[in-house]
């Protein structure tokens, strides 16, 4: 059975936008994976002082892969394009978050989802919000309208 998956994508070295264009063919080329829609391209300044301005966007994905499965292929997709992982929150040539897995609620070690983050994020509520109904809920049950609500978009560029 293959489920709905939204990841995130970011970049903020060596030519951000061919990275997610890159990591976005890696995607496609999952097993048993298709690539079912991407989100406009967004720059907005990083979030950590002193960095270079971000590109980011959203995927959705219909997948068979398990949650860390899935995860073992994205960092896999990260490796190949040259993420060094040295310090957190540093900057990166490619980033994939899985924001949503299904509606589902994962509290592992390495997986937390939805991702822990994503509620207040600019740079990716307001892409994810070009893929899915104007009624979407997340899977803790918010809306995904109340959260753009309270996350203006500010200092967001769409690309
Ligand atoms: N800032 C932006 N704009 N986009 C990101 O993807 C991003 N990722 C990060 C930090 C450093 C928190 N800032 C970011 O990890």
């Amino acid at each position: 059975m293959t489920q709905r998956v939204y990841i995130g994508l970011g970049s903020n070295l060596a030519n951000p936008q061919e990275q997610l264009r890159s990591a976005l063919d890696a995607l496609a080329q999952l097993p048993e994976t298709h690539l079912a829609g991407v989100s406009s391209f967004y720059a907005s300044d990083s979030l950590s002082p002193g960095q270079p301005r971000y590109t980011n966007a959203v995927a959705a994905l219909d997948t068979a892969l398990a949650p860390i499965d899935l995860l073992d292929a994205l960092q896999g997709i990260e490796a190949d394009q040259g993420r060094e992982r040295k310090e957190r929150w540093g900057p990166r040539t490619l980033d994939l978050d899985i924001l949503l897995y299904a509606d589902q609620v994962i509290d592992e070690p390495r997986l937390k989802v939805p991702h822990y983050h994503m509620h207040a994020r600019p740079f990716v509520l307001y892409p994810l919000a070009e893929l899915v109904p104007e009624d979407f809920r997340l899977a803790d049950q918010r809306p995904l309208a109340e959260l753009l609500a309270n996350c203006p978009f500010v200092g967001l560029e769409r690309l």
